[in-house]
């Protein structure tokens, strides 16, 4: 059943580790997670990864690396002496992976094909661990819209480039659509998270999910635009009254798939622009590696307390 506080299908078996919608994985000998570098008979995943609690997804290998390093310091974990954080997924060359404690930080790439074929692995990866009521996390980048860079959003609504709330997946050759929505109690505690002496913003809204950089997001500096400067800002002011905050690239798959699995999630976003004021992302790069430390602190914070208070 759905959960009418938090909007979440409640789809886990009663101690809350993840269930598969999918009666073909059970059967086969093993599952090889190939884009992770894992296996169900190759490792145990019980062993390594039971213990997970969140898992903290960003689109950059050395963003996630740095993320691993943050939460290992806010957490107060310690590697055995004489060792350094491995990426699990190294060999893979696809995805990198690095366990801190219950905290899994995973680079997911950009774009919505790349984030779905991750959340298929890694959901899979937590049901194999049997790991108890997992969150998810996307801690990344967006344009803002009418939001100064460097302030915070918390996505609070999905919509892609056609206002649509649902992810649609060709399968069979017949589209297939799952409602993309995030957890409404999340999205209130991590706002509440949020310091009123911090120096920036941190807001909630709509997210707007694009296929592409470019034109897909409006955009006039790509390789070719067919739209004037003026049908442009119609368009970026259109989204902005109907409560679109930042663009982004992979929230509706996100949000769909970590729904339809029954995984409590939140997309948290620095806004590297405010698109209307401009297209090309030009803070100087300190700037803007402060900038994208922000997402990870609130969720940083998050972690912290559910910790504390266990
Ligand atoms: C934000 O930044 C990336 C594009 O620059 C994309 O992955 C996203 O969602
Ligand atoms: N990521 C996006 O998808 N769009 C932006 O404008 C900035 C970062």
């Amino acid at each position: 059943y759905q959960c009418k506080k938090c909007n979440v299908a409640q789809f886990r078996y009663p101690d809350g580790t993840v269930r598969l919608r999918n009666p073909h994985i059970e059967l086969m000998d093993q599952d090889i997670l190939y884009h992770l570098a894992l296996g169900s008979e190759s490792h145990d995943l019980v062993e390594m990864f039971g213990d997970v609690k969140f898992i903290c997804m960003g689109g950059t290998p050395k963003r996630m690396e740095s993320f691993a390093y943050y939460i290992m310091k806010e957490i107060g974990h310690k590697l055995p002496t004489g060792t350094t954080l491995q990426d699990i997924s190294q060999y893979s060359y696809r995805y990198s992976m690095y366990k801190v404690g219950p905290v899994l930080s995973v680079s997911h790439g950009m774009g919505v094909p790349s984030i779905g074929i991750l959340l298929h692995e890694v959901i899979k990866l937590m049901y194999h661990a049997k790991a108890k009521d997992p969150i998810f996390f996307r801690i990344g980048t967006c344009g803002g819209i009418g939001l100064e860079g460097g302030t915070v959003v918390i996505s609070d609504d999905v919509v892609d480039e056609m206002g649509n709330h649902y992810y649609e997946v060709p399968m069979l050759g017949k589209p297939v659509r799952r409602p993309a929505k995030l957890d409404r109690r999340l999205v209130r505690e991590l706002r509440a998270l949020a310091d009123p002496e911090d120096p920036y913003e941190t807001t909630t809204g709509t997210t707007m999910c694009a296929n592409d950089f470019y034109e897909g997001q409006g955009r006039t500096d790509g390789a070719f635009c067919d739209y004037t400067e003026a049908e442009k800002m119609t368009y970026l002011t259109q989204l902005q009254s109907n409560g679109v905050k930042n663009i982004e690239m992979e929230v509706v798959p996100f949000a769909a798939l970590t729904h339809h699995a029954g995984i409590k999630a939140a997309v948290v976003c620095v806004t590297l622009l405010d698109r209307m004021k401009g297209d090309q992302v030009c803070a100087p790069k300190e700037v803007m590696n402060e900038w994208q430390i922000r997402p990870q602190k609130l969720v940083g914070r998050y972690i912290k307390r559910y910790l504390q208070t266990k």
